[in-house]
Parts: structure tokens; C-alpha cells; sequence
């Protein structure tokens, strides 16, 4: 960890935890987080069909891993969290861990992660046919916005 105290490195990942904020947002399954995350699930259509199945979320939950998994161990945990920002983002990560650690060992495998909780696929995809429309992610992110109006 000694390198972390190199400025430019602390400044680089200053920047890549600006990245990581919004990857745990995403995974994290609370009803708040649902516009957040429909604004990005169309993200996950990797055939442009305009339609995000279950597969190509799983897909898509892959690539989200590897980014979170910043150490590259192969399980998300606080280890994963740049000391400079555990008190932004290590609430989140230990909501995660808590949501998707299946097996309890505190901490989250690539499976736990890519076949855990869907929370906010299940609440865009309103007509349950395992396909979330682009007007069904719209759908999910304006009710939020309108939420977070009041
Ligand atoms: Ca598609
Ligand atoms: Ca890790
Ligand atoms: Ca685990």
C-alpha cells in the first residue's frame, strides 16, 4: 500500500473511484437506486436490439465485476476500496456485500456477484417477460425522478 502515497497514483485513483461510486450504486439493490440504474441498464443491451434480456444482463454484471474488482483477486471486498475513499464508497460496498455474500464469507465471488439479487431488472421489466424495453427503462428513471422531485 506504501505506492498509494505517491500523489499522482492518489490522484488517479481519485479519478477511477469516481468510476467505481456509480458501479456499486448500480449494484447495490435499494428501491432508491432504481433511476440510477435504468439510465444505465440499456448499457447492457449488447445487440442493440433495444431490449436488455437476462442473459446479456448477467453479461453485463460480468464486465461491472471486474471493474469494481479492482485488485483483481477475484471477490469484491473493502480490499477493493482505495483507502482515500472508504468513507465514500465502502458504505456501499459493505451494502453490497451484504446483499450478494451468499455464502458468508464476507465477501463477494464473481458468481455470487453475477448471479445474485436483480432488483432493479425486476422492477424495470414491468410486463415479467425477462426483457427490459427501452420504454420500460424510461419508465423506471422518470418515476425516480419524480420521486426525487417530491
Ligand atoms: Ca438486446
Ligand atoms: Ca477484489
Ligand atoms: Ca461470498
Amino acid at each position: 500500500m506504501h505506492a498509494l502515497h505517491r500523489p499522482i497514483l492518489a490522484v488517479a485513483l481519485a479519478v477511477a473511484g469516481t468510476a467505481l461510486a456509480p458501479a456499486l450504486t448500480f449494484a447495490r439493490p435499494s428501491p432508491a437506486f432504481g433511476g440510477d440504474m435504468a439510465g444505465r441498464l440499456m448499457e447492457a443491451d449488447a445487440n442493440h436490439d433495444g431490449l436488455v434480456s437476462r442473459a446479456e444482463f448477467h453479461l453485463w454484471r460480468q464486465s461491472q465485476f471486474l471493474r469494481i474488482d479492482r485488485n483483481g483477486d477475484g471477490f469484491l471486498s473493502r480490499e477493493d476500496v482505495p483507502a482515500l475513499l472508504s468513507g465514500r464508497v465502502g458504505p456501499r460496498l459493505d451494502a453490497l456485500v451484504e446483499a450478494f455474500d451468499t455464502d458468508g464469507d464476507h465477501r463477494v465471488s464473481r458468481a455470487e456477484f453475477v448471479e445474485g439479487p436483480t432488483p432493479g431488472f425486476d422492477l424495470a421489466d414491468a410486463n415479467h417477460d425477462g426483457l427490459v424495453s427501452k420504454a420500460e427503462a424510461s419508465a423506471v428513471r422518470d418515476a425516480a425522478r419524480a420521486r426525487a422531485r417530491g
